[in-house]
């Protein structure tokens, strides 16, 4: 199957490719086709998703694969959230990271706990769509530790792992994130191939 992978992140790019390669499909990415993504005016990481993928399936053909994830800061009452990539107004991870640890100032470690959630939508040009979610429970530090990884990943710390994001390889960080659990939530349905449409009850 041909499958038209909807980000503009890289980051994303390279998890979902390695992550969903089992599949053995062939991805198709915004590079290769035009795309042009609609405005996330969601208030939820499964409203943007399923935009993001509806429209990229319209635009191109072809089913196409959403990501739509983010940070929720329990101290900042769930900020970044569906703001994660415009945070503060800022254009680069290393300047969103600088204004979280800012907004966190002064919050002692045991409050300063947060998740970072991730919802793949897979939406097919019928307007059928497939939804999977994935969450990391972790604890936003004081400093950036790491190199590895992208966006908010060297703030990130696993409590269960004893490391960032930015301190793990990719397989590693896979076994743990929100990403990875939302992808192996679809390999699961996928496991025997297409899952089974639901059919809907006539109201
Ligand atoms: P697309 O919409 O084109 O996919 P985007 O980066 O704008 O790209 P989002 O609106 O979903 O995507 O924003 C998600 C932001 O959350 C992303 O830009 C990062 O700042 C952050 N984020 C998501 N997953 C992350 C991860 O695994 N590690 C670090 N930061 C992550």
């Amino acid at each position: 199957m041909r499958v038209f992978l909807a980000t503009t992140n890289p980051g994303k790019l390279r998890e979902l490719k390695r992550g969903l390669a089992p599949l053995g499909w062939t991805f198709v990415t915004p590079d290769e086709l035009p795309y042009t993504p609609p405005e996330e005016t969601g208030m939820s990481f499964e409203d943007n998703a399923l935009l993001k993928a509806a429209a990229a399936a319209q635009q191109t053909g072809l089913p196409a694969l959403a990501d739509d994830s983010g940070l929720e800061v329990d101290a900042l009452g769930g900020e970044p959230g569906v703001y994660s990539a415009r945070y503060g107004g800022f254009k680069r991870d290393v300047e969103r990271n600088l204004y979280l640890l800012e907004r966190l100032k002064g919050v002692p470690p045991e409050k300063r706990t947060a998740r970072f959630v991730a919802v793949l939508v897979l939406a097919y040009p019928d307007g059928h769509v497939e939804v999977y979610r994935g969450e990391t429970e972790g604890r936003i530090l004081e400093a950036p530790r790491g190199h590895l990884g992208f966006g908010y990943d060297p703030l990130f710390f696993v409590p269960e792992a004893g490391r960032t994001f930015a301190e793990m390889l990719p397989d590693e960080k896979a076994r743990y994130s929100h990403r990875g659990k939302a992808i192996r939530a679809l390999l699961e349905a996928w496991k025997h191939g297409p899952p089974p449409r639901e059919i809907k009850p006539m109201e």
